[in-house]
């Protein structure tokens, strides 16, 4: 990649707001992109210091109050943001604080615990957090952590489909509920092929992949799926086919499972479902592009109401070789980023409004922008994720790191009290290397998980 020239610094005017100083890098038309990567690691290393101080440990920072919160876990804390952070932080060249950051795991996490967690957030969240810090540092007592939780995670995948339950207790292995949907059935490949690539132990790949495939197979006869499905009888729950959420990572995980690992099986899933999906799920309105909910057996439209989840796969279609079509995609969610400033939760394209007014501090479209500059480079993905990233600045940054907001529409916008762990492996880390340009990162060959982990692409 074609090294790009380091202009003056301009950044940093300082504006106060909800009690914390605003560091803002002003960026022109052509931007400063060096100064911008500077301000997204300078907001970075405050946020982690407020979490150092308030939440260490914890699962995740409440940004307005100080306060903290659990998940996956309902009352116990695993250290998810922290784990989140790490690659993120060690790609920014934060040593001291990835370093701080591995200490605590290897002092403190411990994932024996009497209580249930999510199969499929466990798994992207934890178990991906501590492979990409494995992958950042080779610690080898993170990948027996990861494995570790992993082990832990396996029981739920015991189901005549091979689709996992949806929750499992840590400690005792009891499973819950098998009314599950795509994402929570196939994103897991990525994770655990690599697991079972450096434990030697087949068993996590093998899951994975079983799962994957046996969910292929349920597709109707105009290759779609529908998106809630029986994990003990293989039984539909549901007609209606999505990219959003309960399905999005499904299809990204076809795509990786070709790109991470050469499996084709993979590539032939992902392209006979693509091909389904751009058959019958677009819908142009108002010279915007949008992917419809349909009914899986008769392609018939069900909604007109689109998903925040539903604007990373622009990106997923670039990736893929949709082009042109992933631009358009994207590009109509970066019309609305404009029209509200930040994303609402979700938006109905027939009526132009939005359905849901909160914003879970999401990083789907910038995630959509990072891949489809990879692609071609071209600055106008790098300027959605300016603008998303100046959005964020203004309205999410609380006294003590960035929050959730409850309600976009609102003048000013209304924020909540909770920053999701997701915020620290995705959105920052999309945002710094788009602006950033740095060595630690292979340009060229990489790979990001679902959750933003690295698991290919960082460089010593
Ligand atoms: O956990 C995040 C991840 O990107 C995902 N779904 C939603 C989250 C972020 O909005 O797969």
């Amino acid at each position: 990649m074609a090294r790009i020239a380091r202009r003056n610094f301009l950044a940093a005017s300082a504006a106060m707001l909800g009690g914390g100083a605003v560091a803002r890098a002003t960026a022109s038309a052509d931007s400063d992109w060096a100064a911008l990567g500077e301000a997204v690691k300078s907001e970075m290393a405050w946020a982690w210091d407020h979490y150092r101080q308030r939440a260490w440990g914890k699962d995740e920072i409440r940004p307005v109050s100080g306060g903290v919160s659990s998940f996956p876990l309902k009352t116990h804390h695993l250290g998810l943001s922290l784990i989140e952070a790490l690659d993120t932080l060690w790609v920014m060249g934060l040593d001291r604080q990835f370093e701080e950051g591995v200490a605590w795991v290897k002092a403190a996490a411990d994932f024996d615990v009497d209580g249930e967690v999510s199969v499929f957030e466990t798994s992207i969240r934890l178990v991906g957090g501590l492979l990409s810090a494995h992958h950042a540092c080779g610690d080898p007592m993170l990948l027996a952590k990861a494995r570790d939780l992993a082990d832990r995670l396996l029981p739920a995948f015991a189901t005549p489909t091979g689709f996992p339950y949806r929750f499992v207790n840590l400690r005792t292995g009891a499973v819950r509920d098998p009314q599950t949907n795509p994402a929570e059935i196939g994103s897991f490949l990525p994770e655990w092929a690599t697991l079972s690539r450096l434990t030697g132990d087949p068993r996590y790949g093998d899951a994975a992949r079983k799962a994957q495939r046996a969910l292929f197979a349920k597709r109707s006869r105009l290759d779609l799926l529908a998106v809630k499905i029986d994990a003990l009888t293989g039984q539909w729950l549901d007609r209606r086919a999505t990219v959003g959420s309960y399905a999005d990572s499904y299809y990204e995980y076809l795509w990786d499972g070709w790109q991470l690992l050469g499996d084709r099986e993979c590539l032939r899933m992902y392209r006979v479902c693509t091909a389904a999906i751009l058959r019958h799920q677009q819908v142009r309105r108002d010279g915007q592009l949008w992917i419809a909910d349909v009914d899986f057996e008769t392609g018939g439209v069900i909604s007109s109401e689109q998903d925040e989840l539903a604007s990373f796969y622009g990106g997923l279609l670039g990736q893929g070789g949709a082009r042109a079509t992933g631009a358009k995609v994207t590009e109509s969610w970066a019309a609305l980023q404009d029209r509200f400033g930040v994303l609402p939760e979700a938006y109905d394209y027939a009526s132009g409004q939005p359905t849901a007014v909160t914003n879970a501090l999401r990083p789907e479209l910038v995630d959509a922008a990072f891949n489809l500059w990879l692609l071609d480079r071209n600055p106008r993905w790098r300027a959605i994720a300016r603008t998303h990233f100046q959005a964020m600045q203004r309205w999410n940054k609380a006294q003590y790191g960035y929050t959730d907001l409850a309600d976009v529409t609102a003048t000013p916008k209304r924020q909540a009290d909770h920053c999701p762990g997701y915020w620290w492996s995705e959105q920052m880390k999309y945002y710094y290397l788009l602006f950033a340009d740095t060595p630690r990162f292979d340009y060229r060959r990489n790979y990001l998980t679902t959750e933003g982990n690295i698991l290919l692409g960082l460089r010593k």
